[in-house]
């Protein structure tokens, strides 16, 4: 019977008990892998009386205290937990337990990917490989043998140093490991395999040589350079922009194929989805290269923050996840466009994050209250925890905050700590004051700003107001310390910029010795995470779109003003687009900017975007109103998409950022003018000539998303190209659920029953099922409810396979409310059947709970 109960961050109390070292050994067997551990455990509360260690799906083979057998009576055993009955104060404890890797479709604790063994414990997956304090504040020093096969399995590894190896009897062989800085078990990691070895090093500012190693399955070599030279960057960055050296005399990286997330940062052994690593010129896109390289960074910035420094708690995820997505985003940004960066996070956050916020299952970035803790790997704890972060940084400055890190580091190096430790080491450091900031941590919900302007008497007047959303426990919405950047602009040129502090509902700014009312361009570089409310004309936007200095509000100007005209098509499809707005288009291709940014430029708001500013929205009047605005200028600015098009075909395939570039341009002229038969034919000669991957599947994308004639013919011919190649697979089969045809459903079926296709790899499961209910809007908010059905029959499969998986896709379910009433019950009574199920996950049991309260 699943324990449903939830636990809260005013709960925390400090570990009865501490183990100061844990020697492991592996004993790796497909079904029947035996674990012995031994630790040396004191008490550190002299009234605790039981030791209560934390264990799941466990079989205890053994147990014994200071290497003598402890009696029955002295323990209780239950799905969840070990209790034991010690007198000593300090001892040694021995467990032996057995499990099952095999069969073990979770991908928690230790599990098989293809035909290598590996762990995943984060967050509370140690307590699937044996009995433990599975909490982060239990920070010990691991010692691990790993025995195996040698022929199947020829390396074995694990944290830290390689201290020894050898051969043993029936062609077994052994591996010992010794990560010297402790750590909380769910940084500990073993992986056993056969793997292709890309070896490099890295020398640190001390001089002292890394060996770098990145194990990929056998054939894979050529594809893991990038992951490597991403890898050696990433290291040199975080000393030149941090001072933080890595700590250990070799780092490795594993990729897998079946693994639930994107990556994770074990301590010296990172373990990585093989999306995140694999990449050539032919079957990776720039996105895949992109990705690859801020993942490899995300994960190597976790050595410091996250490893070196973790959390005390669960509920302080973000002071590792939200600290190091802002580090890999300026990582990003120094490597490559900043704004077009910057642009990017944003978008994600519009279109996930602020769904999230608005949904069931809002949460503040420092939760309070939990069932699943991997119900909690959000988009708010990250994305917005990462925002957060970021206004932190404006608040302080580059130094300061540069101070307030080393502050952080110097206080809390080896230690578990909290969000508030964060804060204080920022404040301290920098003498700001973040008192009021503090809210930001335990207030969910995305504000809403308000912008007034005034004018008389050559001053101009800004009023801010802020709306903040009610709490979950009924409490109203605070006021927050929001940093909001701004430039005026007199007469086609910025002539002032300052950032504004908003530190109550209401304040008035007023600017002197204005001849006019200059035009306001708010939200620098979008410097906090809010929803904007601003009546601006078109006349302002398009002044702000070509004369602003700060490039996000450029871009932001022109989202806002084709969210305005879809906004008005929605509520009436016969609305006539007005004929400026083809000028305005017409001016981002005449400016002399640089292509990605063009691309974003071009490329209109999305539905999830548009879904998140209209409350209660029938769906398919969203889509349609963005296909209308699409085709309204594609229709009167033909010539210019074409020329773009024609202008931006590149030679043979470059990674690199001015290719980049050029790609995304021409392939968002594509898809606009994909919506002219006459221009179609365009769409079959990329495809048919295309060197590389971002523009095959931009060409599939488009006959995909306008069911062109031609699309059955090239996912065959993609298919028998790419059909050994698992990653391009996933695109495939991306791809292939995102035709808008009325024939989905029966395509659906036959991608399911696809030899190629299993439920129990994630990745495939994301392509398919995934990119169906979130790419294909059309067919996912049928009116039949067809699309709700689908996912929700997939959803109850996977409950019994991976919860995780099936949890992660269930959002667009539950955020049903978003939607008009008759989606909202068909949705509902999808999530009313999956309630029913036998066996129903924690996972899915609290997002389900969460959407269907109220
Ligand atoms: N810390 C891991 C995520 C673990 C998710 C557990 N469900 C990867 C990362 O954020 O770097
Ligand atoms: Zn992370």
């Amino acid at each position: 019977m699943t324990d449903f109960t939830a636990r809260y961050l005013s709960d925390y109390q400090v570990s009865n008990f501490s183990i100061a070292t844990v020697d492991l050994t592996f004993e790796l067997a497909d079904t029947a892998t035996i674990v012995t551990s031994t630790m040396a455990i004191k008490r550190e509360n002299k009234n605790a009386k039981q030791l209560v260690l934390d264990g799941e799906q466990l079989k205890l083979v053994s147990l014994q205290i200071n290497q003598q057998d402890l009696p029955e009576s002295y323990y209780q055993v239950s799905d969840t937990q070990l209790a034991l009955d010690i007198s000593a104060d300090e001892f040694i404890l021995t467990i032996v337990t057995e499990i099952d890797p095999l069969n073990n479709t979770s991908l928690e604790g230790l599990f098989k990917s293809g035909g290598a063994f590996c762990t995943q414990c984060e967050a509370e997956g140690f307590r699937r490989i044996t009995y433990y304090l599975d909490r982060p504040d239990v920070m010990s020093t691991f010692s691990t043998k790993v025995i195996a096969d040698k022929k199947s399995y020829p390396y074995l590894l694990s944290n830290g140093n390689k201290t020894a190896a050898g051969d043993l009897p029936q062609g077994k062989h052994f591996t010992c490991w010794q990560d010297p800085h402790p750590k909380p078990c769910y940084l500990f990691a073993v992986v056993a395999g056969d793997f292709d070895l890309l070896e490099g090093s890295f020398t640190t500012q001390d001089k002292r040589n890394v060996a770098l190693e990145i194990f990929v399955d056998k054939g894979n070599l050529p594809k893991a350079h990038h992951a490597m030279a991403s890898l050696k960057k990433s290291m040199l960055w975080d000393e030149e922009t941090f001072g933080l050296v890595y700590d250990l005399d070799i780092y490795m990286i594993v990729a897998v194929d079946f693994f639930n997330m994107g990556a994770m940062e074990n301590k010296g052994l990172n373990v990585f989805n093989s999306k995140f690593v694999l990449a050539d010129n032919e079957s990776a896109t720039d996105t895949d290269f992109f990705n690859i390289e801020a993942v490899i960074g995300h994960e190597y910035f976790h050595n410091w923050t996250g490893n070196r420094v973790t959390c005390r708690d669960w509920f302080q995820l973000s002071l590792k996840e939200g600290l190091t997505v802002f580090r890999d985003q300026q990582f990003s940004a120094d490597m490559h466009s900043a704004p077009v960066n910057r642009i990017k996070n944003v978008r994600l956050l519009r279109s996930k994050q602020f769904a999230e916020d608005a949904g069931p299952m809002a949460h503040p970035i420092r939760p309070e209250k939990v069932l699943e803790m991997n119900n909690f790997y959000t988009l708010t704890v990250y994305e917005k925890g990462a925002e957060v972060i970021r206004m932190i940084n404006t608040l302080l400055g580059a130094a300061k905050f540069r101070k307030g890190m080393d502050l952080y580091f110097a206080r809390f190096d080896g230690m578990a700590v909290t969000c508030d430790d964060f804060i204080n080491a920022m404040s301290d450091a920098s003498g700001v004051d973040l008192v009021l900031f503090k809210a930001w941590y335990h207030q969910s919900g995305t504000p809403i700003l308000s912008v007034e302007e005034g004018f008389s008497n050559e001053q101009y007047q800004l009023t801010l107001t802020q709306t903040n959303p009610s709490q979950k426990d009924g409490s109203e919405g605070k006021a927050l310390h929001i940093p909001v950047a701004i430039e005026l602009i007199e007469n086609n040129k910025v002539i002032r910029r300052q950032l504004l502090e908003l530190t109550s509902e209401q304040q008035t700014w007023t600017f002197d010795n204005f001849v006019e009312k200059p035009v306001l361009a708010v939200l620098a570089d979008f410097s906090a995470p809010v929803k904007l409310s601003i009546n601006q004309t078109d006349q302002e936007l398009a002044t702000v779109m070509a004369f602003a200095d700060d490039e996000f509000c450029r871009w932001d100007a022109g989202q806002q003003l084709m969210l305005n005209y879809i906004k008005a098509l929605i509520d009436d499809s016969s609305f006539a687009l007005p004929n400026s707005l083809l000028t305005t288009y017409q001016a981002i291709f005449d400016a002399n900017t640089d292509n990605a940014f063009k691309a974003e430029q071009l490329s209109l708001p999305s539905f999830d975007e548009v879904v998140a500013e209209i409350a209660q929205v029938d769906p398919i009047k969203v889509v349609n109103a963005i296909a209308a605005v699409k085709l309204f200028l594609v229709t009167g600015l033909t010539a210019s998409f074409e020329k773009t098009f024609i202008d931006n075909k590149a030679s043979a395939y470059k990674y690199s950022g001015e290719e980049v570039g050029q790609r995304a341009l021409k392939n968002v002229c594509l898809s606009y003018l994909s919506l002219l038969e006459q221009q179609q034919s365009k769409v079959v000669e990329q495809y048919q000539s295309s060197d590389n991957m971002t523009d095959t599947l931009a060409a599939l994308a488009c006959s995909a998303d306008n069911n062109l004639v031609d699309l059955a013919g090239q996912l065959q011919h993609f298919e028998q190209k790419w059909h050994s190649t698992a990653l391009v697979m996933d695109k495939w089969f991306s791809l292939a659920a995102q035709q808008c045809s009325t024939n989905i459903f029966s395509s659906l079926d036959r991608l399911l029953a696809h030899p190629l296709f299993s439920l129990k790899n994630p990745n495939r499961a994301r392509s398919l099922v995934g990119n169906f209910s979130v790419n294909n809007p059309r067919y996912f908010h049928c009116q039949s409810g067809q699309g709700y059905q689908f996912l929700a029959e997939q959803i109850a499969l996977l409950n019994e396979i991976n919860p995780q998986v099936a949890s992660r896709l269930i959002t667009p379910l539950i955020q049903f409310r978003s939607f008009d009433l008759p989606r909202q019950k068909l949705m509902r009574a999808e999530l009313e059947k999956l309630t029913t199920l036998k066996n129903l996950s924690k996972d899915l049991k609290e997002k389900l709970d969460a959407a269907l309260a109220g």
